[in-house]
């Protein structure tokens, strides 16, 4: 079950940090290819989706202890849908950042087709991962996304990035904004840099990838 409000949001907790079995567990990590149409991979899959430059990249790095995943110097990079197949028995699917000013209206409408055409079709897909940046509130197009994942009956988590970098009145403050305009949802406090809450999330999945048919 995904953890409605199991995490609490008591910022404290996530000063622990260190490696959790389910972290541990994920041993064997392969990248498997870039697709334009990933709906035919043929085992589960979790995705990590979010703005570009939001950390996803990094996040799925911080998971696996290892750099498997391409970290962008510049925004907007991964065009592709990325996939990464964990101990034979499911996918992390790193998908490409929305909401990249820079590039023209017809590629970011392109982008959301990739994206959106991924996450309605795909049948083995289990969870989604949103990031979205703690330093900052949640923006429009993050509203958009969530709120469409929502109408779609899409099992999501919202996981807070680059903690490291913001204060806890701020990330307060955001995660109020976004309870206003979406309602609750379940989320995690993470850092990459500072691997803070990685264990979390990791034991996290572990119990989800339990579920998998
Ligand atoms: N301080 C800090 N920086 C981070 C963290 N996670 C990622 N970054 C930085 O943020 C930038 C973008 O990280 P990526 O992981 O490439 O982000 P992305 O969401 O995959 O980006 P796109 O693939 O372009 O959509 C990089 O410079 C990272 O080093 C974090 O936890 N803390
Ligand atoms: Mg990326």
């Amino acid at each position: 079950m995904p953890n409605q409000e199991k995490n609490n949001g008591d910022f404290r907790h996530c000063e622990k940090h260190g490696e959790a079995n389910g972290c541990l567990s994920f041993k064997k990590a392969i990248f498997e290819g870039s697709y334009e149409d990933a709906r035919l991979l043929g085992l589960p899959q979790i995705a990590f989706a979010g703005r570009s430059n939001v950390g996803k990249s990094s996040l799925i790095n911080a998971i696996l202890s290892r750099k498997i995943a391409y970290v962008s110097k510049n925004p907007g990079k991964t065009v592709m849908i990325n996939a990464i197949k964990v101990n034979d028995r499911f996918y992390f699917i790193d998908l490409p950042g929305y909401g990249y000013a820079r590039r023209s209206k017809q590629m970011r409408n392109k982008w959301r087709k990739t994206i959106e055409d991924y996450l309605k079709n795909s049948n083995l897909l289990y969870h989604v991962f949103v990031l979205v940046d703690s330093r900052h509130l949640p923006m429009d197009n993050d509203i958009m996304f969530l709120d469409w994942l929502r109408f779609y009956k899409k099992t999501f988590s919202v996981v807070f990035t680059k903690t490291d970098k913001s204060t806890q009145k701020d990330i307060s403050a955001n995660i109020s904004y976004l309870k206003k305009q979406i309602g609750n949802f379940s989320y995690f406090l993470t850092s990459s840099k500072k691997k803070r809450d990685i264990d979390k999330l990791c034991d996290f999945i572990a119990e989800r990838v339990e579920e998998f048919p």
